[in-house]
């Protein structure tokens, strides 16, 4: 349906929250940790998408990885999809390999699940759903 957001893998999370806020006149409206996952995330909009910042909580965290590989940079783009468990079987009955065969729970409340970078031309891609009883 749209962009729902881009992520950013960052070493900093305050010294990039600053950058975007000073330099862009952004405004984090939100830092959440996400154990399950390894990361603290922080929220700008920006439009009718997001940037999320992606800072590692673990040096074995898939962020952290990403950054010791590649530095840091575009972690993830997240398309905002109606009927993601659809998507999924869609996508995957296309040869397309998945890191989630199911959603689950994500920042900011939202369904989500991966697609694998080897599959989508070296991009990593995330789908995300807000169910109608999710506020944001
Ligand atoms: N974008 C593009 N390519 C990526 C990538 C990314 N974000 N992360 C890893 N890769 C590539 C690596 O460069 C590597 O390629 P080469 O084999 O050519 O070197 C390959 O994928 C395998 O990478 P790896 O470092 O060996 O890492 P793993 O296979 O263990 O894990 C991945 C890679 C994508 C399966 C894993 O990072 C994952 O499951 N990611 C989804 C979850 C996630 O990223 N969570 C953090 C964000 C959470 C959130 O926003 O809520």
């Amino acid at each position: 349906m749209k962009i729902e957001h881009i992520a950013i893998a960052v070493k900093d999370l305050n010294e990039s929250i600053k950058f975007y806020e000073d330099i862009f006149g952004l405004k984090c409206y939100a830092i959440e940790k996400i154990e399950e996952q390894k990361v603290t995330t922080a929220f700008f909009q920006i439009g009718d998408t997001k940037i999320e910042l992606l800072e590692s909580t673990d040096t074995d965290g898939p962020v952290a990885k990403f950054i010791e590989k590649k530095g840091e940079g575009i972690h993830h783009i997240a398309f905002a999809v109606k009927n993601i468990e659809e998507k999924l079987e869609e996508i995957g009955s296309k040869g397309i390999k998945l890191i989630d065969s199911k959603s689950r729970k994500g920042a900011e409340n939202l369904e989500i699940a991966f697609l694998h970078p080897k599959s989508t031309h070296g991009v990593l891609i995330e789908l995300c759903e807000k169910k109608n009883n999710q506020k944001k």
